[in-house]
């Protein structure tokens, strides 16, 4: 363990859903032990830089608190490349996810593995740009920005979200499961939030429900399934209306859960399977990233 410190990273995503990696990256960062995301850039749509004939990226910045050596950061980052099916190929090809370490504090580190600064990072717009906005204290920066940066677009990303997540009162206890990284990616994203259940037309409170024999029953004994999946279609439409591609929705639920569930005993137990919204999207080809 050292103090902690700050480092800056750059992300970047040409292959598949780019928001997809570069959100999961974002959130396998953070949930990293000993590092904490404390900015968030904007998203940028850049023209390739270097091997020009492949697809465009997304890039973004981000400044964590550490308190990992820059060799166990470093270990970790690439980690989460290869849980996010990180291949290396061709030097500067295309890529699922990258992220590199651009600081770390104010150390100059040089041996094969690792240099910081990144030895390139002067010559890149896509690393600069996002970067500016979160370290602007760092003139630097601006003094190596190639003054064209129209290759360089920022967008505002749509993506679905579960209420219950950024804090609204909408969980069966009539409470809710903010997380505080979603919150703060809100500056960088447009948010469709929804909460299927309440969207079905159940209210908050509510009797909890699970899942047995692909009904929806309360612990009560009713059956709210129809609820339940008039709650996905409206979830479904808002996201194809909006052209959306990520769902960040809340494990485990009868309505959100995506990998495990409630067994459907009202034991806490979990099984494998997804709940009604999520296995809809999935169905429509939204990927889904489980809080
Ligand atoms: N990364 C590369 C090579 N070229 N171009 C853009 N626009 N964005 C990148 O992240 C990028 C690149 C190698 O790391
Ligand atoms: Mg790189
Ligand atoms: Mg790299």
């Amino acid at each position: 363990m050292t103090k902690e410190r700050l480092a800056y990273l750059s992300l970047g995503s040409n292959i598949g859903n780019k928001l997809y990696y570069i959100v999961s990256a974002i959130q396998r960062i953070n949930i990293t032990n000993g590092v904490s995301v404390s900015k968030i850039s904007s998203f940028y749509k850049t023209d390739p830089w270097g091997v020009k004939e492949q697809a465009s990226f997304y890039n973004i910045a981000l400044e964590i608190k550490t308190t990992l050596l820059p060799f166990e950061l470093l270990r970790n980052l690439q980690r989460i490349e290869t849980e996010l099916s990180r291949t290396r190929e061709l030097r500067w090809g295309p890529r699922t996810i990258d992220i590199d370490i651009i600081f770390y504090g104010d150390l100059k580190i040089s041996i094969e593995e690792l240099t910081v600064p990144h030895p390139r990072y002067r010559d890149r717009n896509f690393v600069l740009k996002p970067m500016y906005e979160i370290y602007p204290h760092n003139e630097l920066l601006l003094k190596y920005m190639k003054r064209d940066t129209s290759k360089i677009k920022k967008i505002i990303p749509k993506i679905l979200v579960s209420s219950c997540l950024l804090g609204e009162n909408c969980n069966y206890k009539g409470g809710n499961n903010k997380s505080d990284l979603l919150v703060k990616l809100e500056d960088s994203v447009s948010y469709l939030r929804i909460c299927p259940e309440v969207m079905g037309g159940l209210g908050i409170p509510r009797i909890p429900a699970e899942i047995k024999n692909n009904r929806v029953i309360t612990k009560e004994n009713n059956d709210v399934t129809d609820e339940f999946n008039k709650g996905a279609s409206l979830a479904l439409e808002k996201a194809l209306k909006n052209n959306c591609s990520l769902a960040i929705i809340k494990g485990k639920s009868p309505s959100c859960g995506y990998g495990k569930i409630y067994s459907g005993d009202f034991t806490g137990n979990l099984v494998e399977g997804e709940g009604i919204t999520a296995k809809l999207l999935i169905k429509n080809k939204i990927d889904i990233i489980s809080v």
